[in-house]
């Protein structure tokens, strides 16, 4: 493992070390016109690539038929926004001078939510070389570019300094890596007392194995979706100590159902809204302590 790796010598072989992470990082870098995280974007510039919680205003499915499509990519955005929220809602208290970390950061939209809230430096890492350039570019915009920033780095091996990041989340990203070297490298990059937040589909091991419904979602991404109990072993094993545990399936389930009546929807709403409502796949939030 390296730990010398700058952007400036970030080159596709030092980053992506296996054909998946390869595969991966072409799915992003090819994936540009997605009307369904772009037109949401559009709606004040925070690009997510999450997904949504609370309940739906549903006058926004009735009303003048010119101005619906509009309307509800407005409240599908507004449910993308809330669920950024809860998540960092979950890291606790970050003073300016802190320094947090976005592990898989997209196109950048929790991480401007952070520093928005905490005023403090973020650094997003992601392997796709297009997002990189785009959430720059938004940084830019914003007038931010000097305490955002993103960086074309594996989440497996950062190359930041050990014990630098007082905050680390995942949103909707662990299902492309392994959690047990996914949180050796947390464990090295937080200081003591810090805190990591995840936000993830996960599925159940009561109900056993890994569903029809799940097995199509991996497919349609290119992911491995994990199932609950990995989580907390791979954390266990890294000395991060969950402190909240919230299960938001039920209330990420109006979001689909919005999504699937939506101008953007992309045909993976009937496998999450299954999953979801048959009990085979989770969306949680864990939050843990690094000790
Ligand atoms: C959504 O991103 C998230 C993933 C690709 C990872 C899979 C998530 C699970 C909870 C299983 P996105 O916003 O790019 O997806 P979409 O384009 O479908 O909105
Ligand atoms: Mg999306």
């Amino acid at each position: 493992m390296t730990t010398t790796s700058t952007d400036a010598t970030s080159t596709d072989a030092s980053v992506l070390r296996t054909d998946y992470q390869r595969a991966v990082a072409a799915y992003w870098n090819t994936n540009r016109n997605d009307p369904v995280n772009l037109e949401l974007g559009h709606v004040d510039g925070l690009y997510h690539h999450h997904y949504g919680i609370g309940e739906y205003d549903p006058s926004v499915l009735e009303g003048p038929p010119e101005t619906r499509d509009d309307r509800i990519i407005r409240e599908m955005h507004r449910l993308e926004t809330m669920q950024a929220d809860v998540l960092l809602d979950n890291l606790g208290r970050i003073a300016p001078t802190d320094r947090l970390m976005d592990g898989g950061s997209g196109r950048g939209g929790t991480s401007f939510m952070a520093h928005q809230r905490f005023g403090c430096r973020v650094d997003g890492v992601t392997i796709s070389e297009y997002q990189v350039g785009f959430a720059n570019e938004r940084a830019s915009e914003r007038g931010v570019d000097d305490t955002v920033r993103f960086h074309f780095r594996n989440m497996l091996d950062t190359g930041f300094d050990a014990g630098c990041m007082r905050g680390i989340w995942t949103n909707e990203t662990t299902m492309y890596v392994d959690l047990f070297e996914l949180y050796a490298e947390f464990s090295r990059l937080l200081s003591f007392g810090g805190r990591y937040v995840c936000i993830t589909g996960c599925y159940n091991d009561v109900t056993g194995g890994r569903s029809k419904s799940v097995s199509r979602i991996d497919e349609h991404y290119t992911c491995n979706i994990h199932p609950r109990s990995e989580y907390f072993k791979a954390m266990a094993a890294n000395g991060l100590v969950p402190i909240n545990v919230l299960d938001l399936t039920g209330q990420t389930i109006p979001y689909w159902e919005l999504r699937a009546k939506s101008p953007v929807a992309t045909g993976i709403e009937e496998p999450f809204l299954t999953a979801y409502r048959e009990g085979s796949f989770h969306y949680l939030l864990i939050a843990a302590d690094r000790v």
